[in-house]
């Protein structure tokens, strides 16, 4: 049996040799350790011959961003390359293919991106993407829908419930989304320039209350199978193409987290235009193409979402006049509410974007970061009052130019 050990990149190239079918047996290979997220290693194996190349992702038994000291569950990887599979199987075009998972080594082999771009540096290159919105709104609308008891056979949905349950991970995210921004904590990463924007937020207890409804979804709503950790990080796109990846932190959660994670994503790259935007008219003019995407994504997600419904609902009382508009009402304010939590934390809790880190001029840098606040509470403070995603456009103009 391989016991595991993280892989050096000669380690990766000796393992790659040994999938079948794949290169030729004494070709030339090469190796490179590419993985710039919070938690992997991700090598690129390539053969310069014939130009085949893979990736090779292996988790590591702790958080990479945070150290040894963090220990972390290597079945995040089983949860990855069975999600992975899920998804393919219900829209092939929208994630990388998995060949292989080695449980031993938490190992997944799987479809080589590199013609892609991760889409949060697409978008802080402020490239556009029009096909993208109908492409997440899929994604979004089938995995979803064909996940929970609206969709699936609901006997099996609690079987496959019981191969996602994702203790760690979610721990993770109960403590940096939902509870460590709203308190002095020790894992909050805080510049000194927006350190009264934070205090102000650890005092507003009608704030923390929204936070606390949000945080009991999280915890105990159980809809369907989630990605998990929907942010652009974890898109790779091309001007025809995008690609979801990294489903780690799936398990069965309420839906509107991962619609939230897509949307509070596309709203820090607005907020980061303060940076990245040379001049006022440009600036007005990409972030008229975020807000216009984040519509787009809501309105496909809800057309798409519908027709699945009208047409492969497996819930005769499901039926009944009304309930599908009730349903969809309360998760688009979920869906407000999961979208500002996830902007929040991104601004001063243990993990950032770079949308708005990487802006090096400070002013610019706070301007970004005051905004994603301002933003973000307010959309958790009025998320349980929205009835139209007009209003959450209205809420981010009105943000924007006060
Ligand atoms: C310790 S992991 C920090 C963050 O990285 C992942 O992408 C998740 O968003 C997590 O919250
Ligand atoms: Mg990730």
């Amino acid at each position: 049996m391989t016991k595991y050990h993280p892989l050096s990149e000669e380690q990766a190239i000796e393992y790659a040799r040994q999938i079948p079918d794949l290169f030729q047996s004494r070709a030339e290979l090469s190796s490179r350790e590419i993985g710039d997220g919070n938690l992997n290693l991700v090598f690129h194996i390539s053969e310069p011959s014939t130009g085949k190349s893979i990736i090779l992702k292996q988790a590591l038994p702790y958080a990479k961003v945070v150290g040894e000291s963090w220990p972390l569950t290597l079945d995040r990887a089983r949860i990855e390359s069975e999600a992975l599979q899920i998804e393919e199987s219900l829209c092939p075009d929208l994630v990388p293919h998995v060949y292989a998972y080695e449980p031993d080594l938490a190992l997944t082999v799987m479809e080589d991106l590199s013609d892609h771009v991760i889409m949060r540096r697409g978008l802080i290159e402020r490239n556009q993407y029009p096909l993208f919105a109908e492409h997440i709104a899929r994604f979004l609308a089938h995995t979803l829908f064909f996940t929970s008891d609206l969709g699936k056979n609901q006997q099996e949905k609690k079987v496959q419930l019981g191969r996602f349950i994702n203790p760690e991970l979610c721990k993770i995210t109960e403590d940096l989304i939902f509870d460590d921004p709203y308190r002095d904590a020790d894992t909050n990463s805080i510049e000194a320039h927006i350190r009264d924007a934070a205090e102000q937020i650890w005092k507003d207890t009608e704030l923390h209350l929204e936070v606390a409804i949000l945080r009991n979804k999280f915890l105990t709503s159980a809809q369907a199978l989630l990605h998990g950790d929907l942010h652009t990080g974890s898109i790779f796109i091309k001007a025809y193409s995008t690609k979801v990846i990294d489903p780690e932190f799936a398990y069965y959660g309420p839906m509107g987290f991962d619609i939230g994670a897509v949307l509070a994503n596309l709203l820090l790259n607005f907020a980061g235009q303060e940076g990245w935007s040379t001049d006022e008219a440009s600036r007005a003019d990409y972030r008229e193409y975020l807000l216009h995407t984040v519509k787009d994504v809501w309105n496909n997600f809800e057309r798409n979402f519908r027709q699945l419904w009208n047409e492969h609902g497996v819930d005769r009382v499901f039926q009944t006049p009304g309930y599908q508009d009730y349903f969809i009402a309360s998760l688009l304010q979920d869906t407000f509410g999961f979208t500002g939590a996830k902007m929040v934390r991104r601004v001063y809790g243990l993990a950032h974007v770079a949308d708005i880190d990487k802006i090096e001029d400070a002013s610019a840098r706070e301007r970004a970061q005051r905004l994603a606040l301002s933003i973000g509470t307010k959309l958790i403070r009025f998320n349980r009052q929205a009835k139209s995603i007009d209003e959450l456009i209205q809420l981010v103009t009105k943000e924007t130019t006060a």
